[in-house]
């Protein structure tokens, strides 16, 4: 398919555009979308024994419904189930993944379709075995949710009214269908699920509930072509410096007959565009074109904090003869990106190197946005992936286990300067072998990789989620040997040939990376040698949060610890009998981690006494998994050059759950969200006790040497000043260095120095102002001797019903102190922040509420008002 290449006899001319461009001529190709009309219904049962799956005859009478959709959204439109998120209402939807389903729409064929050459029915993606008739007639059985399927049905269309059909199979009974034509199956004991190419979290995660839908899950839509159109436009990358960016447009065009044809890419960033044009002889089939296209002194396209995020549009047109056949935009952002993998005392590196700058990766793990992709808004994606970046992020994985994202997705990457790890679409299980599941599999590879492959966001594809590791899982280690022979040679056919080859012949500039985790066969990635690492020793294996300190990978691309989201969201699921403790059957409903809520209780034990109440327990869990994540942070970025990337598990919800998310499902920021903006600040200063000293730390991700005020107080819980230092340091740019020692015996030392009761606050400050702050507890959480804090709070409006500020004040160190409106919108400048012992602070608060809303439900609280009062700790607060 991709074997032909024009011939290269004709010419490439570049020609600068100076008046103002000749009339567009009228486009050839017509583009019909198929997104109304749609109806659905269940697959009326044709067996007795199928009827059980029908939860009402409501479901066998035809709906209406939304397309691009699935079959939960459209059963939930029609008020045929209730709100899957509510309560335990999952449970109650379980049947909807063992029945049959069906979509049905009329399709108009006008004189002027049925007039060109070609008619493409298109859909974008199907979740996932589907038959598709056209007026009855079969025209497509699709297997798989991530490939583009695409019928010439110009024979198939007739005047006027066509039925357009695509039945559903019960996903269930399709997989386990393809399975048992696996011989290797029984022997492998491979999950049948994973034979159907389909999002894995649909069947449920530990941080998501189980809704295997079905549905036209991507847009839709009839092509009709004359004898060519342009079938993709990939902007190669061959080399880009600040000097000059060699690049070659290669667009590829597909034919229905031979004849001649001019190609032309406009482009150029600002003022004149410019234009590189090639006459062709076209073949029948795909032909390659490539026009290389120099752009001297570029504009480049740089990860957030390192530079802007110009795009560059190409826009390219195809003429046959006079008449404009087709045209496309392709846009991207020029830049180079290398992983660098060399040889260094620590075993091997492993770091993004972009324009040159060797980027540390700061983020976290996106997973899907919704249990229903399709009702995903522009909004929604903006809010989180702008909260990331306002949390001093540069870069998300995005992790195997759901579905390639929408190109809106990407865009706004691009837009962000968010760079992407890009998992191909396998989550932790074992993947099957069989010869037709990966012919199938290199399809999708291809159709993914060139959809994306023009975004300069993704800057590693990576072959899977934990399967590299999965060999090892589930007494499959006591599998006979030539079973596990016969897996592991799967295994590197389709992660480390199909996949590794497919990127390497369609976007050959980026990197790829056979797993997450993985040191590409060289080392076990748990030795910190080489590679990147999940670190689950805290969580899943219990270990004390300060063990992060021990470890010391090259890249870390998951490490992670739960919450509870805020009881506002909580409020969404639940009604007030739910809300007794985390361990009512609708709170655990909504922990899909088993035992989670018992580990959270656990690690809560450990530092903090029991929250006095439920709500208490949402906001201490929250500052749980905050301090924790926070001190894994911290570690991975002193930790620079050895380890390049911290990027922590996760980044936000599918629903609304406790989970290890830093964003819930409505887009809320938690704790961590806040704590992250600190710890992953530009110039971090982070104040370490290591060796008998308190080492501060200052952690540059800025590209040039910078002069600074570092400042260290030794200060009482109770306002007391026991030291304050600073001094003038020059900061290394790209480097973690240590640029103060204080030995602890000089603490310890000091007049009234309780250990107990005194803490160190650092501040990195630029022209007087501060640029990253941090504290210092010198005893573990449990020994800390918090003064019940009293805050003084006033909340005055700035501009009414737009912009309020709120003074705060305590007398001693008030800890983690959250401010919340009840129900109200409202964005904080800040939250869950320490308010030192003396100082105040002014808040600016963002919200449509009035002055008086707002007082009346405003609650500010600190961290020793989630327990009742405790004996450790010493009532010092006033008012
Ligand atoms: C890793 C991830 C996910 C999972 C998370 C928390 O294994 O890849 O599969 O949700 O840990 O357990």
């Amino acid at each position: 398919m991709f074997g032909k290449l024009c011939s290269l006899t004709l010419l490439v001319a570049f020609v600068l555009c100076l008046g103002s461009p000749a009339p567009a001529a009228t486009l050839q190709k017509q583009i019909v979308p198929l997104d109304s009309g749609w109806e659905f219904r269940q697959v009326p049962a044709a067996t007795p024994a199928q009827a059980g799956t029908a939860a009402t005859n409501d479901t066998a009478q035809w709906r209406p419904a939304v397309v691009p959709g699935s079959v939960h959204l459209d059963l939930l439109r029609n008020k045929l189930i209730p709100e899957p998120f509510y309560r335990d209402n999952e449970a109650k939807l379980q049947w909807i993944e063992n029945a049959d389903w069906e979509y049905r729409t009329t399709v108009q064929a006008t004189p002027a379709l049925l007039a060109q050459k070609n008619v493409d029915l298109v859909f974008e993606g199907l979740d996932a075995y589907s038959k598709v008739y056209l007026n009855d007639k079969l025209i497509l059985t699709a297997d798989n949710m991530f490939r583009e399927w695409r019928v010439n049905v110009k024979a198939d269309l007739k005047p006027g009214a066509n039925l357009l059909r695509v039945v559903f199979p019960s996903p269930i009974k399709a997989a386990s269908e393809i399975a048992t034509n696996d011989p290797w199956r029984e022997r492998t004991h491979t999950e049948p699920k994973t034979y159907l190419r389909k999002a894995a979290y649909e069947y449920g995660w530990d941080w998501g509930p189980r809704f295997v839908t079905s549905g036209i899950w991507r847009p839709a839509r009839l092509e009709a072509w004359d004898t060519a159109r342009i079938s993709n436009v990939h902007i190669r990358q061959l080399d880009v410096s600040s000097a000059v960016a060699h690049l070659l447009a290669e667009v590829e065009v597909t034919a229905s007959e031979a004849g001649s044809a001019t190609i032309s890419v406009e482009y150029g960033l600002t003022g004149k565009r410019l234009e590189a044009t090639r006459s062709v002889q076209l073949q029948p089939g795909v032909n390659h074109v490539t026009l290389p296209i120099d752009i001297s002194n570029p504009q480049l396209w740089y990860p957030a904090g390192y530079g802007a995020q110009p795009i560059h549009k190409f826009q390219v047109q195809l003429k046959t003869g006079k008449q404009m056949a087709d045209e496309a935009t392709a846009k991207t952002g020029l830049r180079s990106v290398v992983l660098r993998r060399e040889p260094d005392q620590w075993g091997r590196s492993f770091e993004f190197v972009i324009n040159g700058i060797p980027v540390f990766g700061k983020g976290a793990d996106v997973i899907p946005f919704d249990s229903f992709p399709t009702r995903v808004t522009t909004q929604q994606y903006r809010q989180v992936l702008q909260s990331a970046v306002d949390a001093n992020m540069n870069m998300v994985r995005h992790w195997g286990g759901g579905y390639y994202e929408t190109d809106e997705f990407y865009d706004l990457c691009d837009e962000l300067g968010i760079m992407i790890w890009q998992d191909f679409m396998f989550g932790n299980d074992w993947q099957p072998g069989a010869y037709d599941w990966k012919l199938n599999v290199a399809r999708e590879a291809e159709d993914q990789v060139r959809r994306l492959r023009n975004h300069p966001s993704i800057v590693i594809w990576c072959g899977n989620n934990e399967t590299e590791e999965a060999l090892a899982w589930k007494d499959r280690d006591k599998l006979p040997a030539d079973v596990r022979y016969q897996m592991w040679q799967d295994y590197l056919t389709t992660f480390s040939g199909i996949l590794a080859s497919a990127v390497n012949r369609l976007a050959p500039e980026t990197p790829y990376w056979p797993s997450s985790p993985s040191a590409d066969y060289e080392e076990l990635s748990d030795k910190y040698q080489s590679g990147d690492m999940h670190d689950w020793s805290v969580w899943h294996g219990r270990v004390p949060f300060a063990d992060y300190e021990k470890h010391n990978p090259r890249f870390m691309t998951e490490y992670g610890f739960q919450s509870f989201p805020e009881m506002r969201t909580v409020e969404s699921f639940t009604i007030p009998e739910d809300r007794a403790d985390i361990f009512t059957p609708v709170m655990l409903a909504h922990q899909k981690n088993l035992a989670g809520n018992a580990i959270i209780r656990d690690y809560m034990l450990r530092d903090y006494p029991q929250p006095k109440d439920f709500a208490s327990f949402l906001y201490a869990s929250q500052v749980l998994q905050a301090e924790g994540i926070k001190i894994g942070a911290e570690h991975l970025r002193r930790n620079r050059p050895r380890t390049m990337g911290s990027i922590y598990w996760q980044l936000n919800d599918c629903w609304p759950v406790a989970s290890w998310s830093s964003l819930d499902y409505y887009g809320r920021w938690k704790a961590l969200h806040y704590y992250a903006r600190r710890f992953y600040a530009p110039v971090l200063v982070s104040p370490h006790q290591e060796e008998g000293n308190v080492a501060v730390y200052v952690v540059s991700d800025k590209t040039a040497p910078m002069v600074a005020t570092l400042r260290v107080r030794i200060l009482g819980f109770d306002g007391a000043s026991l030291s304050d230092k600073s001094q003038t340091i020059q900061v290394a740019p790209l480097a973690s260095k240590v640029y103060l020692t204080i030995p602890m015996l000089d603490i310890t030392n000091l007049p009234n120095a309780d250990l107990g009761k005194i803490f160190a606050v650092t501040d990195l400050l630029v022209d007087n102002k501060p640029i990253s702050s941090n504290t210092l507890f010198f005893v573990p959480k449990k020994d800390m001797q918090l003064p019940q804090a009293k805050i003084t709070s006033e909340l005055t409006a700035n501009k009414a019903g737009e912009s309020y500020v709120l003074h705060l004040a305590s007398p001693v160190l008030a800890k983690s102190v959250y401010v919340s409106f009840g129900n109200l919108d409202a964005k904080l400048a800040d939250n869950y922040f320490d308010l030192l012992p003396g100082q105040s602070v002014d808040l600016t608060i963002a919200s449509a509420a009035s002055l008086d809303d707002l007082k009346a439900n405003m609650k500010v609280i600190s961290l020793t008002d989630a327990f009742a009062p405790h004996e450790a700790q010493v009532s010092a607060g006033t008012n």
